[in-house]
């Protein structure tokens, strides 16, 4: 058992030898995907809608229950063709609190992106704000169901419906989870996955859209394939988002380790709540047990008023142990480049953000960890945060490891790239 000055990061032995990563990848049965790829390659049928690609959209449609499911070569291209599929121009209502793909998508297609703030204490849009913030340019919202935890879906599609608007969920984390009993990938007018590596089911990248509207899904069809409505012939502007057929066979693969993966996921989830609640200042965010969970993300939130140490200084001690935390997702996309030099005053409407990105940190799970691994975690943050105050004042005199980005003045000037003037 360390004491503080036993700590890495005054020059102890790290507490794990090798690197425990968030996102450490959910491999499944090597044999069974082994042995699709070797179809594949016998077959030579390396890619466009190939069958194991159909028969991952099938088994992604029969599990959550929806119509259509379009699978794409990563979760980014997917929220750009939605985007572009449901006709979004001019403004769009989308949070902050959320990875800067959400945000980049839109302004790829020359959207502009307008951040709403979440609400006090939580880590969803703020519905009654996303209504203040409606204008006549706006013609959509994107709710994110950040860490795996549905957002304001009701609210939001009240919202939407009222005033005319496209309804579009980025659940790039949130598959396998409901909210209300219904799966994910059934509210809105579309909504978006992400089956990059570190997600909870991989394709290695990919991504999928999926809806229960049919025109909406036959457009994303004929945009995800250049348009081609047939053997030479264009109907549509498109791109390329196709899935290729050695991730669809990851993807399957995966799809049948599910239950296993969600499993150890919910087992690390609980031990590290046992671990974690009863720390003043700390509080893990908890899942809603009345629904389906993929406990993907162990998240923890840090009152820096109550602990002495800051997130940072915390992340920084774990890093030191070999416990690669991560802060996702600070600083927050207003305050990353373009958004940042293009609203220089956002920090002043996104006070919640601002608040809530300093605060949260996501641990290791998965197969990265074991329990007694998660207990050893545990015992240095509880003893981190039992000395917060010796630990900061003797962390004054070390430089900081995680970079600090946010002190930087707005760009001014940007690559003439970024020259996208909002529109
Ligand atoms: N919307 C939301 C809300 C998202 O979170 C994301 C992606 C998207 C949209 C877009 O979906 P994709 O286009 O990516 O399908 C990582 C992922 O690359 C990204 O997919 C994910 N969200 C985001 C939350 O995490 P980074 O920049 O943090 O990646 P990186 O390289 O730092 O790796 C993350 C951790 O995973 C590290 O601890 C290392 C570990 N790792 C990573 C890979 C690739 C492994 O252990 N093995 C691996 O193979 O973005």
């Amino acid at each position: 058992m360390k004491t503080w000055g036993d700590l890495a990061i005054f020059g102890g032995k790290p507490a794990f030898e090798k690197p425990l990563h968030v996102g450490y990848p959910n491999i499944g049965n090597r044999v069974a995907l082994f042995e699709r790829i070797n179809d594949i390659l016998d077959r030579r049928w390396l890619t466009n809608m190939g069958p194991y690609s159909q028969e991952f959209e099938r088994r992604i449609s029969e599990m959550l229950g929806v119509k259509h499911c379009i699978a794409m070569c990563n979760g980014t291209v997917a929220l750009e063709i939605a985007i572009r599929a449901l006709g979004l121009t001019g403004e769009v209502i989308v949070p902050s609190m959320t990875f800067i793909a959400t945000v980049h998508a839109l302004q790829w297609q020359e959207v502009t992106p307008i951040f709403c703030d979440i609400a006090p204490g939580e880590f969803h849009l703020d519905p009654e704000k996303v209504e203040a913030m409606i204008t006549p340019r706006t013609t959509g919202i994107i709710g994110v169901h950040l860490w795996g935890r549905p957002c304001h879906v009701e609210a939001l599609t009240r919202i939407a419906q009222n005033r005319g608007l496209k309804l579009l969920f980025d659940a790039a984390h949130a598959f396998g989870c409901s909210h209300n009993g219904r799966m994910i990938g059934n509210f809105g007018n579309a909504e978006v996955f992400s089956f990059h590596a570190t997600k909870c089911i991989n394709t290695f990248e990919g991504g999928a859209i999926v809806t229960n509207d049919d025109e909406l899904a036959e457009k994303i069809r004929l945009m995800t394939n250049f348009g081609f409505g047939g053997t030479d012939k264009v109907v549509y502007i498109g791109t390329n988002g196709k899935m290729n057929e050695v991730s669809a066979a990851m993807g399957i693969t995966s799809l049948e380790d599910f239950e296993t993966f969600i499993e150890l996921n919910r087992s690390n989830y609980q031990t590290y709540v046992r671990e974690l609640t009863g720390i003043r200042g700390l509080r893990p965010v908890m899942y809603d047990e009345q629904e389906r969970n993929n406990y993907h993300y162990v998240v923890l939130e840090l009152d820096e008023a109550v602990t002495a140490v800051s997130r940072d200084q915390v992340v920084d001690i774990l890093r030191a142990e070999n416990v690669l935390a991560r802060r996702y997702f600070y600083p927050g996309c207003h305050n990353m480049e373009p958004y940042r030099s293009y609203f220089p005053l956002s920090q002043l409407w996104l006070p919640e953000t601002e608040r809530m990105a300093k605060r949260v940190l996501v641990l290791p799970t998965g197969a990265a960890v074991t329990a007694e691994s998660i207990k050893l975690i545990g015992q240095i943050i509880r003893l981190v945060v039992g000395s917060g105050r010796e630990i900061r004042d003797r962390l004054k005199h070390l430089l900081p490891l995680v970079e600090q980005p946010v002190a930087q003045e707005p760009n001014q000037e940007l690559p003439a790239e970024l020259e996208v003037v909002p529109r």
